[in-house]
């Protein structure tokens, strides 16, 4: 089986420090985190940065700042979020591509978010897939149900995505996909042979569906934008305590965890 590629999701849109006082704000505590996480295993950090009032921004000094503060710690794949935070016109969505990192999210279809609706029309999957495609960027496609997939598919058919296409499947957010072991076959059973795939289980589904993810030879991504728990009821410490777990597993279950450039090979990216 390939090695285990484990993704860290530090920061997300909607986490608060209420919700968890270790959560990263600054792109010092992001690069820290990141640090931490990479030296527990994780090679991808999916990124989002926040203002100086702890809000979501998708402003580009503050995504290069944090990209170029974690490049200095480490060298891990840095994957720009072109989601930010429900309610952001696709213009600011992908400002941060400027920046021409080597990763970034591509949501192939608009999904209800809690209450709110994470909106993603035709025109704004395509402006987001041309960005992408015009930076040099590997995407990566966010799954949160599963005609997502078929979208993605359009998308190849229309020349704005290339195989091998790597999904993340996001599983369990109020509004998608529900996060049980079913629906994950039938996601995993539904992308094109020669895709690389990982799961974010939201909360609760976080752990069992990293599990299957490892026994199946998926990927995993796990960290504070998903999960906030180390058990129930228990705040995690750390992303990194987050990742550290997920590591711990893979090495139980006979699985080893990728480098940072094993991980961009299996991805089929350009190894430095
Ligand atoms: N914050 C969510 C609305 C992504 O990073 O591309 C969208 C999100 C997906 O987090
Ligand atoms: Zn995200």
């Amino acid at each position: 089986m390939d090695k285990l590629i484990i993704t860290a999701a530090l920061v997300g849109a909607e986490t608060t420090k209420e919700d968890n006082p270790n959560l990263p704000i600054t792109p010092e505590e992001i690069a820290e985190a990141a640090y931490a996480c990479w030296q527990e295993g994780a090679s991808i950090i999916h990124l989002h940065v926040r203002d100086e009032k702890g809000q979501p921004t998708q402003d580009v000094g503050t995504f290069a700042q944090a990209m170029n503060l974690i490049k200095e710690r480490c060298d891990v794949i840095v994957q720009f979020s072109t989601g930010g935070a429900v309610g952001l016109p696709v213009e600011e969505r992908i400002k941060p591509l400027s920046l021409r990192p080597e990763m970034a999210t591509l949501t192939t279809g608009t999904v209800n978010f809690g209450s709110d609706v994470f909106y993603n029309s035709e025109a704004y999957i395509e402006a987001i897939a041309r960005a992408i495609m015009d930076n040099g960027v590997k995407p990566e496609i966010e799954v949160f149900e599963v005609g997502m997939i078929d979208n993605a598919l359009r998308l190849v058919r229309k020349g704005l995505l290339t195989p091998p296409l790597h999904f993340d499947f996001v599983m369990g957010v109020p509004g998608g996909i529900g996060g049980t072991v079913k629906n994950l076959l039938h996601l995993v059973e539904s992308i094109p042979a020669g895709s690389t795939w990982s799961v974010a289980g939201i909360g609760r589904h976080e752990l069992p569906l990293a599990t299957m993810a490892i026994i199946m030879g998926g990927h995993v991504r796990v960290g504070f934008e998903d999960n906030i728990y180390y058990t129930r009821g228990v705040k995690a410490e750390s992303n990194a305590q987050l990742v550290a777990r997920t590591a711990r597993l893979a090495k139980e279950l006979g699985r080893e965890v990728a480098t940072t450039n094993e991980a961009r090979q299996l991805l089929g990216m350009a190894v430095t």
